[in-house]
């Protein structure tokens, strides 16, 4: 059996993993949003959902919220409501593809005066930042075309690049901002930000506090994740996560469950990478933002949450126990195969005694799924809250996002 060694004990400690708000409330997909029995209804709701994800596993000490789902007129009174129930107001993340006037795009827009609506949303929830005191401004664009010859490709980019810039320009000191890309959807021609790539060169030529953010779900099926990770670490602009898990399109499944050796071979990269000779890699290591971005649609929302944290915890884990010497003899002799198996040696080991070990010394429960179910919790809020109604499918786009 592994034991807890020091090590363990210390990086198992040091994991962060976020919650998204939008998580926690109704979502459907574009045929039918059901209504969740004790979803919760409003931001306060979420953030007391989230608070109890953290309570039982310990790192999940943030949320992130999304502008204007979760507006509300005092963010500070907001950030109070969340520091009493134990947790952080995480990475902001604006919303540009919700309202009429973005049906051509938000800041790639051809329309300058929309392109200016946009741009000042971005700038409205820098302010934000600073009121909640977040670090992240998230930023995932639905912007694109749907037909060839529908718009300039060229002029697209030049508008993406300048807003980008001038948000960039407005980040708070330590401020961030972190450019999602996606392949696809609901621009199904061109995506302004189709790939890591076209992210990576907006953020090199932007500034400093511009970084990658690789949201699991975004791309082509059999693109190697854990390499474009290992690149843009190397680069130094990795800056987070969107974790989830796809099987044909988006990402709104729970992270690891159908592909966990990708989710494991992921933190394999960044384990790595916090071990580099290369200072820049190990300080972009160790300050990504680690956040997942799900709706569930079909499952208890809590519940669900809680199994998603736990699934990073068990491959950041696995990932930890990874044998460095035996891997990089094995890759500088060009043995193939036993280098492999350095990887798999690591993934097959059952971490689960380990981490009930971890979690005990921290006085957490040692099963957290059994320890909610045993709670009382989703009754008790579905006594509270009851069961909000539900949505159709098409036209309410709003509740196809995730409120
Ligand atoms: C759309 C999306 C994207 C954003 C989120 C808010 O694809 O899932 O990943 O981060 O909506
Ligand atoms: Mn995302
Ligand atoms: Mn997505």
């Amino acid at each position: 059996m592994t034991h807890l060694t020091d090590d363990l004990h210390a990086a198992l400690s040091r994991q962060r993993i976020e919650t998204p708000s939008w998580g926690y409330g109704n979502s459907g997909t574009r045929f039918k949003t059901f209504a969740a029995p004790g979803a919760a209804r409003d931001v306060f709701e979420k953030i007391d959902d989230a608070a109890e994800v953290h309570r039982l596993t310990g790192i999940a000490p943030s949320v992130a919220l999304h502008i204007p789902w979760d507006e509300v007129d005092d963010y500070a009174a907001l950030g109070r409501h969340a520091r009493e129930r134990g947790v952080d107001i995480g990475a902001i993340n604006p919303n540009v593809f919700q309202d009429d006037v973005y049906r051509l795009g938000s800041v790639t827009h051809p329309d300058e005066a929309v392109r200016e609506q946009a741009t000042q949303h971005l700038l409205d929830c820098v302010e934000v930042m600073r009121q909640t005191g977040s670090r992240d401004l998230s930023l995932w664009f639905a912007d694109g075309t749907n037909y060839a010859g529908q718009d300039d490709l060229r002029r697209r980019k030049h508008a993406m690049r300048s807003a980008l810039k001038r948000v960039h320009d407005a980040l708070p000191e330590n401020g961030r901002m972190l450019v999602e890309y996606k392949l696809f959807e609901p621009a199904f021609y061109a995506t302004d930000l189709f790939d890591w790539g076209a992210a990576y060169a907006h953020c090199v030529a932007i500034g400093e506090k511009a970084q990658v953010l690789v949201d699991l779900g975004h791309h082509a099926q059999g693109v190697n994740i854990e390499q474009i990770v290992a690149f843009l670490l190397d680069e130094g602009r990795l800056g987070g996560f969107h974790f989830n898990a796809r099987r044909y399109a988006d990402d709104d499944l729970i992270v690891g469950t159908s592909n966990p050796f990708e989710l494991f071979c992921i933190y394999a990269e960044l384990v790595a990478a916090g071990h580099s000779t290369d200072q820049r890699t190990r300080t972009t290591a160790q300050d990504v933002a680690y956040m997942i971005d799900q709706s569930h649609n079909i499952e208890p929302k809590v519940e669900a949450m809680l199994q998603s944290v736990l699934n990073c915890q068990e491959a950041y884990a696995k990932a930890l126990l990874i044998d460095r010497d035996a891997l990089k003899d094995a890759q500088q002799a060009g043995d193939v195969l036993a280098a492999h198996r350095a990887l798999t040696d690591a993934f097959r080991t059952d971490v689960r005694p380990l981490l009930a070990e971890w979690r005990e010394a921290g006085g957490l429960p040692t099963d957290p799924i059994a320890a909610h179910r045993a709670s009382g919790y989703q009754t008790r809020v579905t006594r509270e809250r009851g069961t909000a109604v539900g949505g159709g499918g098409y036209p309410v786009k709003e509740k196809v996002m995730g409120t």
